[in-house]
């Protein structure tokens, strides 16, 4: 289990577009966590590993196998010697959190949620252009189902537990960065 005692995980949700590697990147360059994209971490494992599985459901939008996306998150947290974690866009569905709870032991620390309307989201993914296969309107509209049926639940889960931090992801970069700056001094007291 990579979990010590002093191990911090936050979890970074929010609809496809929604802002989360971009804050991410930011939270990053201020605060020193290490940044774990779980949709990079399957991307490139689709191409190392020459992967159709992972291309058919990305381009799907539909969420790869629990198993495969914790053991590749389970390798970053063992792999350095950082011991504060985002774990950016997983998990995506109940079955995603509870897998990774059985397989790690651990619970986030907190989590976060970015909170953006549809349309925008729509308009951010498809204006980014930089050659994702699920960057398409059929697919973005496939995504959007997913995450609303899927991990929605999920984030509700953390609601009730009291460790979900929402944030307004409407606004330029650095005002969404303003509120992710008091989360992150709000929880380190
Ligand atoms: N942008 C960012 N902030 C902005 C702002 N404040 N104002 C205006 N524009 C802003 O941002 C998206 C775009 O918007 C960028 O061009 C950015 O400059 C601009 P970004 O920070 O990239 O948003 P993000 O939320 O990270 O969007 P992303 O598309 O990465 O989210 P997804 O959750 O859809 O993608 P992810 O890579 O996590 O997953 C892709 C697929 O992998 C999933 O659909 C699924 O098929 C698979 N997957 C799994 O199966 N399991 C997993 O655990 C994870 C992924
Ligand atoms: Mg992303």
């Amino acid at each position: 289990c990579p979990k010590h005692k002093d191990t911090v995980i936050a979890f970074v949700l929010g609809g496809p577009g929604s802002g989360k590697g971009t804050q991410c990147e930011k939270i990053v360059e201020t605060f020193g966590f290490k940044h774990l994209s779980a949709g990079d971490l399957l991307r490139k494992e689709m191409v190392s590993d020459n992967s159709s599985m992972i291309l058919d459901t990305i381009r799907e939008g539909r969420i790869v196998p629990s198993a495969v996306t914790v053991k590749l998150i389970l390798r970053e947290l063992a792999s350095g010697d950082s011991h504060k974690f985002l774990i950016d866009g997983f998990p995506r569905s109940e079955e995603n959190r509870i897998a990774f709870e059985r397989i790690t032991g651990s619970e986030p620390n907190f989590v976060l949620f970015f909170e953006c309307p549809e349309k925008e989201m729509v308009k951010r993914v498809l204006s980014r252009n930089q050659g994702r296969i699920d960057d398409n309107i059929d697919t973005m509209k496939k995504r959007l189902k997913v995450f609303e049926a899927l991990n929605l639940p999920v984030v509700d889960y953390y609601a009730k537990k009291g460790k979900l931090h929402k944030i307004n992801a409407v606004g330029t970069e650095d005002e969404v960065f303003e509120q992710v700056r008091r989360v992150f001094a709000q929880v380190s007291t």
